[in-house]
Order: C-alpha cells, then sequence, then structure tokens
C-alpha cells in the first residue's frame, strides 16, 4: 500500500493527530478564582447519575444480575457457569473502570513523572480472582454469587489464562505491573495484543508434544480490556529515506497500517490507585487498500488488509533462541515488524502524552522513563531519535543525550543464542530511517570516535564492541545498540549482573565506567503467589503473625515475624496439614483432567518451567530412571526404608526445539513404564502434566516439598518459580545458578540443597569435554547405565532418543556428567532430611519466613528509586 503524500508536507514530516477525545487526557479548566468548573450540564444531576464502586453484597449482586439481564441478554433460567462468571466479570470490570479512570484523570492532573514498561510478552494469567482481591471484595463475591445459586470457585475456574508470553520474562512483566499499581506508582505498561497467545500443548500418544492454537479471544467479549478505537497512531514500513541538508529526513511511501489500542485495567493490592496496561492491535489503515479495491483486484485489495492484521496474530513461541536462527526469513520479517509496531506505537503514544503537559523536550528524561524489558523494544532508540529529529527538528546531539537519560535497559539473559541481532538488509528494507539511524550512532559513538580515542588500536575491541556484526549479511547486534542508547544497563540477579558485566558487556562496562551497569533481583507478587494459590496458609500467617493480609502482603519482610512459630508444635500440625491439602487438591486436579490417581503420601517433587537443555529437565528425568532402576534391585526389606516420592514435571518445548520435545518424549514414557510397574510403583512416580500455564503453577507450586532449579551454573539469568516455590514452604533443590544463591542467602544454606559444580569451572569443563573427551562410562558409570537402559529400549524404541543420548555422550555442552553423580547425592540428602518429619516442617516454615526479599514491590521499589526516579501518587 503506497501513501498519498500531501504536498504540504514535503520536507516537514508530521505526524497526524488521531488521538482527539480523552477521558483521561484532559483536566478540568478553572475560572478566574482558581475554581474548577464543572465542564457541562447541571453538576448535581452529573453527580447524582454518577456511582462508586460496589462494596456491599446487595449492591454486587444487583450489579451481577444486571449484566445478566442486559449485557449477556440472560435469566436465571439459562444461566450457566460460563454465563455467571461473565455477568460477575463485567460487574468487576464496572468497578475497576471507576478506579481506573479516576487513577487516569489524577495522574494527569499531577503530571508526575512515569515510567514505561516495555514488553513483548505479558504473561498474565487470570485476572477474576486477583482483582477481587486487590479490590478487597473477595468476601463479597463470594457471599453474592453463592447467593445467586454459584459456587465461586466453579466460576473461577471458567476464566481462560490470557497467556500472552512466553515463560519467565512475561511473567516477571506481570508480577511488576501488579506491583507497580500497588505500591501506586506511575507505571504503564505497553505490550501487543496478540490474537494467538501461546499454543496449547497437547501430548501425542507416542508421547510426542502437539502444538495447537490458543485462540483466547474466541469466546467472545474479553471482560478485563477496553477496546479504546479512537487512540490509534499511523506505523509505516518500508519505503524511502531520503536525508535533508538539515539532519533530518524524510521517510515515506511503503506500507502504512494502524496500531489501535485495548487497554488492560492493573489493580493496586487495597489501594485506588488502577494503572493500565495498553496493548496494540494492528489494522489495515483504510480496512482495504482502496487503489486495488477499486480496480476491482478484490483479492489483493483483501491480501494487503491481511498483512496489516497479521502483524499482531500471533505470539513468537520461541524461548531463549534469537529469531535468526529459528524461524524462515518470512517469519524474521514479521517478527522485526511485531517489533517495530509496538515500540513506534508506544512511543507515539508516550510522546503525546508528553506534550500535552507542555513542556520543552530538554525536560522529556525529567517527565518520562522508558524500561527495555530486554532486547526486543530496542528500536524504541532509534525511534525516539527519529521522532525527536525528523519531527521535533532537534539537533543529534541534543536528541541523543534525551534518549540516553529516559531508556533503561534490563538483561534477562547470557546465552549466546539468545542475544538478538537482525540482519542490516532487511533492517534497510523494512525501516530505512532507522539504518540510517544506527548507522549514525556507529560513526559518532562506536567506530571512528570514542572508543578509538580511548583504546586506540585495539582493532579487535572495535570490532567485538561494534553495533554492527561483519559477516553475510552483517548483522545489528541489539544487545549492543541498548546498551550504549541508555541511562542504565541491569540484570536480573547479583550472579547474572556479574556476568553481564564479566562477559556480553564487559568491553562496554570498561569504556563507559561501572556505575551505569548495576544488579535488580527479581521479585514475585506475594498476591498471586501466595494469598491467591495458597488461601488456607495466608490465613494462617495473617492469623499467626496477627497482622491482617492488607498489610503483610504489602510489606513481606514481616513474614518474618514466623520464624519463631518454627518451634510451635501446634503451628508446624497447621502447616504441615495445610500442605498436605495441597496435596490433595493437585491430586484431585490430576484426577479429574488426567484421570490418574496421586500418591498423596508421598513426598512430591515439581520441575516446571520452560524445556531447555540449559534448564536441564534431562538431568531430572536421567535422575528418575537411576532411582527407579535402583528401586528394582532393592529387596522388599530395603524397600520399605525408602521415601515415597512423586515426581511432577510440566512445560513446553518450542516447536521447532528438537530436543527439548524428544526430552518431553523421554518423560512421558519413562513415567508410563515407571508407573506400571507394581514393585516400584508405591515408591515412584512421575506425571507430565500438559499444557503448563499460570493456572497449573498456581495448584502445583504450593503443593511441593522440593522443587528443581537444576541449570548449567551461569546459565539461568534469575527464574522465578523458585521464588514461588520457596514463598509457599517448598524446599529448593539447585545448582549455585541465578537467584537460588541469594535465595540460600536469605533461608540459610542448611535449608536448600545444592550440588553441581560452579560458574567459573563451566568454561573449563567445555573445553575439556572438546579436547579431551572422557567416555561417560568412565567419568559417570551409575549415569552410563541409565543412558544404556533408554539406548537398549526400556522406554520404548531406543533409536528415538539416540539425538538427545548423543547430546551427553559427545560434547556434553550442558554438564550432565560433571553434575549427575552430585545431583543424585542431593536428593539422597533429600531424601535423609525427609526423615525427620519435624525438622523438615521447620526448615519450610524458616524458607517460608525469610523470603520478604523477593517480593516485585522490592524489585519495582529499587527501579522507581534508583533507576526511574519516579515517585508514589496515591489516588485518593
Ligand atoms: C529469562 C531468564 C530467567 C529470568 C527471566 C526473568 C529470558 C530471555 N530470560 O532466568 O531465563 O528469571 O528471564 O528475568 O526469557
Amino acid at each position: 500500500m503506497t501513501s498519498v503524500i500531501d504536498p504540504k508536507t514535503i520536507g516537514k514530516p508530521v505526524r497526524p493527530r488521531r488521538h482527539v477525545r480523552t477521558l483521561t487526557g484532559y483536566t478540568p479548566e478553572t475560572d478566574e478564582t482558581g475554581k474548577e468548573k464543572w465542564p457541562r450540564g447541571d453538576e448535581k444531576v452529573w453527580k447524582e447519575g454518577s456511582r462508586s464502586v460496589n462494596t456491599d453484597v446487595s449492591s454486587v449482586t444487583k450489579s451481577i444480575v444486571n449484566h445478566v439481564q442486559t449485557s449477556l441478554a440472560r435469566q436465571a433460567y439459562n444461566l450457566d457457569n460460563l454465563g455467571a462468571y461473565q455477568a460477575a466479570a463485567l460487574s468487576v470490570r464496572d468497578d475497576l473502570i471507576l478506579n481506573w479512570n479516576e487513577t487516569q484523570m489524577h495522574y494527569t492532573r499531577k503530571a508526575p513523572k512515569r515510567a514505561y514498561y516495555l514488553s513483548l510478552e505479558f504473561l498474565m494469567g487470570r485476572t477474576f480472582d486477583n482483582a477481587l482481591l486487590n479490590l478487597g471484595l473477595k468476601d463479597q463475591y463470594r457471599e453474592g454469587v453463592t447467593k445467586l445459586g454459584f459456587n465461586m470457585e466453579d466460576l473461577l475456574e471458567q476464566e481462560r489464562d490470557a497467556a500472552l508470553g512466553n515463560g519467565g520474562l512475561g511473567r516477571l512483566a506481570a508480577c511488576y505491573l501488579d506491583s507497580s499499581a500497588s505500591q501506586e506508582l506511575p507505571v504503564w505498561g505497553y505490550g501487543l495484543r496478540y490474537q494467538y497467545g501461546i499454543f496449547q500443548q497437547l501430548i501425542s500418544p507416542e508421547g510426542q508434544q502437539l502444538e495447537q492454537p490458543d485462540p483466547w479471544l474466541a469466546g467472545g467479549e474479553n471482560p478485563w480490556e477496553l477496546p479504546r478505537l479512537d487512540v490509534s497512531y499511523e506505523v509505516r514500513f518500508y519505503g524511502t529515506a531520503e536525508r535533508l541538508p538539515d539532519g533530518r529526513a524524510l521517510w515515506q511511501g511503503g506500507q502504512e497500517v494502524l496500531a489501535v489500542a485495548y487497554d488492560v485495567m492493573v489493580p493496586g493490592c487495597y489501594t485506588k490507585n488502577t494503572n493500565n496496561l495498553r496493548l496494540w492491535e494492528s489494522k489495515p489503515k483504510r480496512g482495504f487498500d482502496l487503489n486495488s479495491f477499486n480496480a476491482g483486484d478484490y483479492e489483493h485489495a483483501v491480501e494487503s488488509s491481511n498483512s496489516a492484521a497479521a502483524i499482531t496474530s500471533v505470539l513468537y513461541p520461541n524461548d531463549h533462541t534469537c529469531a535468526q536462527s529459528s524461524i524462515s526469513t518470512l517469519g524474521k520479517e514479521l517478527r522485526l515488524k511485531q517489533q517495530y509496531f509496538w515500540t513506534a506505537a508506544s512511543l507515539a503514544d508516550i510522546v503525546r502524552r508528553f506534550k500535552n503537559i507542555g513542556k520543552p523536550f530538554s525536560e522529556f528524561p525529567d517527565y518520562v522513563a522508558i524500561q527495555l524489558n530486554d532486547t526486543h523494544p530496542t528500536l524504541a532508540i532509534p525511534e525516539l531519535m527519529r521522532i525527536l529529529i525528523d519531527e521535533e527538528e532537534i539537533p543529534w546531539g541534543k536528541a541523543w543525550d534525551i534518549v540516553t537519560n529516559t531508556v533503561f535497559y534490563t538483561n534477562h539473559t547470557v546465552l549466546p543464542e539468545a542475544l538478538e541481532k537482525w540482519p542490516v538488509p532487511l533492517m534497510e528494507h523494512l525501516l530505512p530511517r532507522h539504518m540510517q539511524i544506527i548507522y549514525d550512532i556507529v560513526s559518532r559513538y562506536d567506530q571512528t570516535s570514542a572508543v578509538e580515542k580511548k583504546f586506540p588500536g585495539d582493532r579487535d575491541r572495535l570490532a567485538r564492541m561494534s553495533l554492527i556484526e561483519e559477516g553475510f549479511p552483517k548483522q545489528v547486534r541489539m544487545a549492543h545498540l541498548a546498551c550504549i542508547g541508555n541511562r542504565k544497563v541491569n540484570g536480573v540477579a547479583e550472579l547474572h549482573s556479574d556476568l553481564v558485566r564479566t562477559t556480553i558487556l564487559k568491553d562496554f562496562v570498561e569504556f563507559e565506567g561501572q556505575s551505569k551497569f548495576s544488579n535488580v533481583t527479581n521479585g514475585i507478587t506475594p498476591r498471586r503467589w501466595l494469598d491467591q494459590c495458597n488461601p488456607e496458609l495466608s490465613a494462617l500467617i495473617s492469623k499467626t503473625l496477627k497482622v491482617d493480609k492488607s498489610v503483610w502482603l504489602k510489606d513481606l519482610d514481616r513474614l518474618k515475624g514466623l520464624l519463631p512459630y518454627a518451634e510451635d508444635a501446634e503451628f508446624r500440625k497447621e502447616w504441615a496439614a495445610i500442605k498436605q491439602r495441597n496435596k490433595e487438591r493437585l491430586a484431585h486436579h490430576v484426577e479429574t483432567t488426567l484421570g490418574l490417581t496421586v500418591n498423596t503420601n508421598a513426598m512430591f517433587d515439581v520441575q516446571i518451567k520452560r524445556l531447555h537443555e540449559y534448564k536441564r529437565q534431562t538431568l531430572n528425568i536421567l535422575g528418575v530412571i537411576h532411582r527407579y532402576l535402583t528401586l528394582k534391585q532393592m529387596s522388599a526389606a530395603e524397600r520399605k526404608k525408602v521415601n515415597p516420592r512423586v515426581v511432577f514435571f510440566a512445560g513446553k518445548a518450542a516447536p521447532g526445539y528438537y530436543i527439548a520435545k524428544l526430552t518431553i518424549r523421554l518423560i512421558v514414557n519413562a513415567a508410563r513404564i515407571i508407573n506400571a510397574d507394581p514393585d516400584t510403583r508405591n515408591l515412584l512416580t512421575v506425571y507430565f502434566l500438559p499444557d503448563y500455564s499460570v493456572s497449573l503453577a498456581e495448584v502445583l507450586i504450593p503443593s511441593s516439598d522440593i522443587s528443581q532449579h537444576i541449570s548449567t551454573a551461569g546459565t539461568e539469568a534469575s527464574g522465578t518459580s523458585n521464588m514461588k516455590f520457596c514463598l509457599n514452604g517448598g524446599l529448593l533443590v539447585g545448582t549455585v545458578d541465578g537467584a537460588n544463591i541469594e535465595i540460600a542467602e536469605a533461608v540459610g544454606e542448611n535449608n536448600v540443597f545444592f550440588f553441581g559444580h560452579l560458574t567459573p569451572a563451566v568454561e573449563d569443563l567445555r573445553y575439556q569435554h572438546m579436547y579431551h573427551p572422557v567416555p561417560v562410562e568412565e567419568k559417570c558409570p551409575a549415569l552410563a547405565k541409565v543412558l544404556d537402559k533408554i539406548s537398549g529400549g526400556m522406554f520404548g524404541d531406543g533409536g528415538v532418543y539416540e539425538p538427545l543420548l548423543n547430546t551427553i555422550r559427545q560434547n556434553d555442552y550442558y554438564l550432565i556428567t560433571e553434575d549427575f553423580d552430585s545431583y543424585i547425592g542431593a536428593l539422597e540428602m533429600v531424601d535423609q532430611a525427609y526423615l525427620d518429619k519435624e525438622e523438615w516442617i521447620k526448615k519450610s516454615i524458616r524458607t517460608t519466613a525469610n523470603m520478604g526479599k523477593f517480593s516485585s514491590d522490592r524489585a519495582i521499589l529499587e527501579y522507581a528509586e534508583s533507576f526511574w526516579s519516579i515517585e508514589p501518587v496515591k489516588v485518593t
């Protein structure tokens, strides 16, 4: 689609201002005395007509019935659970909108500095229960729903997860939104409204992962969002960029699409503050390509409108693989289009909001902080440069100052394959103006000037640091662009931030100095990950601390008050009984969804996360098989002494990740054989729970006795499920990696089970594997035996697993052969410790009590204070 250029705008690019009305944008006018003027009509009539949040049961039920009658056009006679959920959700939504509207108005009036969290993924999960908790209306709704003849649990089950993310990175973004609102910080999220979230995972009879689309919006209206069809921006792709003599450029032609806003209300916990998550959807600019339409070429007309809509249709399911390695050329282009579409729309919106304040652009960094969640939104850097230079006519140097004082970058991985790079030819084709700006940055910063001066003649360093990687084709290194175009870079746990400083960004640290590089250890929201997923434990904590949960859920260090109760036998009994009931809840879930019976008298051992070689689910299943072989060799008397164990796995593999999918297959088939063995099944069973999701995690986490976080040292940036398990009193089995280290520091090393080689050893071991390999049989006979059994067909055709087993026998990049023995040793220590039940419960209590640091409230306040310089703005 080629745009028509208005000759008046040539040489003076202007962004059409489509955003005309606003519920949130305009503040009241004042009269001469400074008194606010009522904008229209009779103020009294308006005020009488306005409602506030429904807080008593009868107004709640009235509102629900009202939605049944009107929004759903149904009656008590024909209302099922789904309908009742919808009506109740719409009623809660009304309340959220009231608070949300007031919050936005309040922020606009106060015009504080705001922070914007740009994340390509927000893994929100379900909203209903969270909204009720945060509004403080759980009891009222429970009672109201019961009075209307329904059961709250059944209604909660009706909601579909909003699964617009792959894993930890997306869930972290969701936790940070919850904490921002709860801490009354003026923070907005910006993301994409994918039509299809992360795929649904099915498991075939052979144990193969199958993927199905997740049409999460198909069920009709999504009550948790507000379509803002009037908030839309035009986004351009392709075309040509012609440099003008004054430093600006004219970017024209190509394809233009519309970004339309959908707002998701993000309520804070026990506060009126309700923040916004703005998700963009792509739409064709004119519905159809009118030229083709008029010429009767309907196919072409429809095609171009489809291509616009395709931009936000699907979330890329790759986790820790940069787009290059795993998707087709067309797929790559679409992914880059997604990234630009989203950053361009978000920045246009941010700039518009800033301009409404009426300040000069030199003050932009005093009003705006932009946090890049990993490198996906890095195009925000050249895009903001483009807006400032081409549209606002700000000179290059000043524009660069503004950008580098506004933007912040969080790195979430040091795995080389996950670092994003985009081919220069693709960038030039899709975003010609941005490529010019990137070249300008290269010439001003990277190559010819500053670095050269500081390290004269150090060509290797120059090549390493360059924004452009040489090769065919050349590639833009997004992490380098993100690193130099911002004010602060951080990693997500102490060890990870050290690794960022000493490996992937080492040269930049030497060049720019240490102070730009820091750490913010991740956190999780205790609202969802304790109160909602484990209501009984939450109630016990409130009762014991004699503090209402509205207090301790926002001040998690108060959990320390539980420490003395570890010595109280009565308390321990209650604690253990809750764990037991959570196990039964999980067993019930497995029974109703998979038809399988779970032994709830066993120890529950859980590993749930994306399938990846570095996370080493393989180590876990090989350990399970080792245990099985050991049990088989025992006499009946020996078996009597064994601690029974149930092992749960859940997680999705990227659809193109062959080895990860083979691991799932091995788990499923090993489970099939082991669970059917009458000799051992009282002592060991294994379950792979399909279609891992936030909601499934909420059932699994509270039930665990131990959970496994066993990545090769130095590979897991932080991990956040480790925090969730420990907060719920599950003990951690793990490597000395990511946030495991800080968890151990907080809860005490005697309350975690560490094993494996440490990070500094890893590189050398890999070198040895490469150049001085030692056969598995020699290095680790116990493991060799397990591998042989698999090859020999114990779990079905051994040939199927050869490619997986060969990753261990040859090269063994993730060091399974190195860590296997100490892993088995750690699990033996777990068994030993579990024998002493009272001591175990004490460990569990102490673990929960010491997890205060890992609240996402602490993390978001660190970002707010140390990076963004924003302050709470309480809505009264
Ligand atoms: C992931 C890390 C995790 C970390 C989350 C959130 C990416 C690229 N990184 O260890 O692997 O907990 O980010 O920071 O998804």
